[in-house]
């Protein structure tokens, strides 16, 4: 397992501490109680008839089929016929009601389960989407998405199968011990006298399984995330030619499994024949003891026939439990990663919306000596300490790496920073309510995502359906016009998965549209790198403009002219403030940002620092 594995599969093996777990599904059965309670009703009258069965055949050869000499008469031929019909006919209806109940019951429980499972997606979609962005490096899509959708299936195989056979199978376990107790004390202790070899068959099969299942639920989390990894990843692994050592590892993963697979299937194959032998065991037992018994007249056939039967339906229930031990083991492990995830907290703390300041204006963004690492220990931001007042613009320059997109990340609190504060107002950030600032800034990102869908779902994301006449200012103002000309259906074209269809520049226009109707107080603007043509490079500079009219902004750029145009120049080194001041100053200072701007101006390109 990679180390960073480590963080969310959970290496413990199932334990006793895990059954509490099922504990803490309870709250979310709750508002499905009345139909659980349908299902146990159903559960116990299916037993009943379960167990009315053989004392019905009993009924049947002690009455008329082999009347023993002692007590009652004999029937007459005809009356023993009819009795017989009878019991027959009394038989069939059972059989009937409990087909009816066990129809009924397993409906009432895949419902049940269907509810359960739909909440808890519900909820863990909308968890899921609050956690830290740390989460998300931490832990691979692939691993997140089983999560999403592989436990609760497995969640959902516990409730409808496994737990309703638990249930089922404990009460007629205990129902039949209790009839046979009551049928021949006698026979019913010999009889259990394998009891105790089932139960060491039963301990060794549950403590190897356990193991098993645990390094087959591991493998096959990596080989999801294997292939999550492996499709986004695809480009470069099909450029490089990784695709044959890609396999061959792939390979090792998918073989391991296949052996641990087929240790299961021989675990198996050794336990179910096992639990088979001993409960003819307990037959040969009934036929040889109770045989004597029915000599000697202490027991009456139709009572050993019932006992035989009996016997039957007491160990059917321990292979079914066999059989679906992995469901129950898979459940668990599901179980407690689910959880694993409910526990861990939402990225920020804050006050819950409608606490904390209200922010009737944006005045005043500052930093105060804030630093900043992903992972401990590797600082990419040190001591930046700045100011941007109402309707200023920030220039953030510095050299590729430098922590120029780290620090803007910052401001909407995707991240926090490990020391210092960044203060709106005069008031630290960590004391606004989420929504107080989130919602009154726009985020263009170096690399903008596209979602799948149409175009005007990517520009109006979370935001009320625009009027048509807002829809084109936003067109013309992020100069989208060139882009819909080429889209066959205009804002209703779909940008495809991961925008494939859009290219980095009208991607970027894209995200300024984006930007634009949400009409925000705040920009954060992270100029791509990537290269476009000069025309689109235009209208990226043009809708760029016109989006910072009368905003605040910070702008990580490249392009000397946004660069010089902005009130102040903070240029970052190495996490570093280096210098800051308005173009001029920084020029005259003749310092780091001087020697960037002169090689710029040498290249002869505008695309600066
Ligand atoms: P650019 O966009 O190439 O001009 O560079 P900057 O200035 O935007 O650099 P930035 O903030 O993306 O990266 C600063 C450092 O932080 C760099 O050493 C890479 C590292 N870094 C960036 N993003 C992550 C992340 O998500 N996780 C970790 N562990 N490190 C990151
Ligand atoms: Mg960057």
């Amino acid at each position: 397992m990679p180390p960073e594995a480590a963080d969310f599969e959970d290496p413990r093996p199932v334990s006793g501490y895990d059954f509490r777990l099922l504990l803490r599904l309870l709250p979310y059965a709750r508002p499905h109680r009345a139909l659980l309670a349908g299902s146990v009703v159903l559960v116990l009258g299916i037993t009943l008839l379960d167990l009315s069965l053989p004392l019905l055949m009993r009924h049947a050869i002690d009455r008329y089929i082999a009347p023993a000499g002692g007590g009652a008469p004999a029937p007459e031929p005809a009356a023993a016929l009819q009795g017989l019909s009878l019991t027959a006919a009394g038989f069939a209806l059972l059989v009937l009601l409990q087909f009816v109940f066990s129809f009924a019951q397993s409906v009432l429980m895949e419902a049940t389960g269907q509810r359960i499972m739909h909440d808890l997606r519900l909820r863990l979609y909308a968890h899921t989407q609050e956690l830290s962005l740390d989460f998300f490096a931490r832990n691979p899509v692939g691993r997140i998405v089983t999560r999403l959708t592989g436990d609760i299936q497995n969640l959902y195989e516990l409730f409808t199968s496994f737990l309703s056979f638990l249930a089922k199978d404990l009460i007629l376990i205990a129902g039949i011990a209790a009839v046979l107790l009551a049928l021949d004390t006698r026979l019913a202790l010999v009889t259990f006298l394998v009891l105790p070899a089932v139960a060491v068959a039963a301990v060794h099969f549950s403590r190897r399984a356990r193991e098993i299942f645990r390094a087959l639920r591991i493998q096959a989390a990596e080989i999801n995330t294997r292939f999550a990894e492996t499709i986004g990843g695809i480009r470069v692994i099909q450029v490089h030619r990784g695709e044959a050592r890609n396999a061959e590892r792939f390979d090792r993963l998918n073989l391991e499994n296949y052996r641990t697979g087929m240790e299961q299937i021989r675990l198996l194959a050794v336990f179910l024949p096992l639990i088979e032998v001993l409960a003819l065991a307990a037959v040969a037992l009934v036929i040889g003891y109770g045989g004597s018994r029915v000599h000697e007249g202490a027991l009456s056939l139709g009572a050993l026939v019932a006992f035989l039967s009996y016997i039957r339906m007491f160990f059917r229930p321990l292979r079914d439990l066999a059989e679906k031990y992995n469901v129950l083991q898979n459940a668990l492990a599901s179980v407690e990663r689910i959880f694993l995830l409910f526990d861990t907290p939402p990225a920020l703390r804050a006050p819950p919306p409608g606490a904390g300041p209200r922010l009737d204006r944006f005045e005043v963004l500052s930093f105060e000596e804030v630093g900043f690492a992903y992972v401990p220990g590797e600082p990419v931001l040190r001591g930046v300490s700045f100011t941007l007042r109402r309707g200023g613009t920030l220039a953030v320059v510095g050299p590729t790496g430098a922590g120029k997109s780290s620090l803007l990340q910052l401001i909407p609190r995707l991240y926090d920073p490990t020391s210092g504060r960044i203060l709106l107002n005069g008031i630290d950030l960590r004391d606004w309510p989420k929504a107080a600032f989130r919602g009154r800034l726009a985020l263009v990102l170096q690399d903008p995502t596209l979602f799948s869908g149409t175009l005007r779902e990517n520009l109006f994301h979370g935001l009320p359906p625009p009027t048509p006449a807002e829809e084109a200012r936003i067109v013309a103002a992020a100069r989208l016009e060139r882009l819909l000309e080429r889209l066959p259906a205009g804002l209703d074209s779909p940008v495809g998965e991961a925008g494939g269809a859009v290219s980095a520049g009208e991607r970027q226009l894209i995200a300024i549209a984006r930007a634009f109707a949400r009409n925000p107080e705040i920009i954060l603007f992270d100029e791509a790198t990537s290269a476009v043509d000069s025309e689109t490079e235009l209208a990226i500079q043009e809708a760029l403009e016109r989006l910072l009219e009368e905003r605040t902004a910070i702008l990580v750029a490249h392009r000397l002219s946004t660069v010089r145009a902005a009130d102040e120049i903070l240029v970052l080194h190495r996490g570093r403030v280096l210098e800051v001041g308005p173009h001029a100053a920084l020029m005259a200072q003749r310092g780091f940002y001087f020697h960037l701007h002169q090689a710029q101006v040498q290249t002869g390109g505008d695309r600066g620092p």
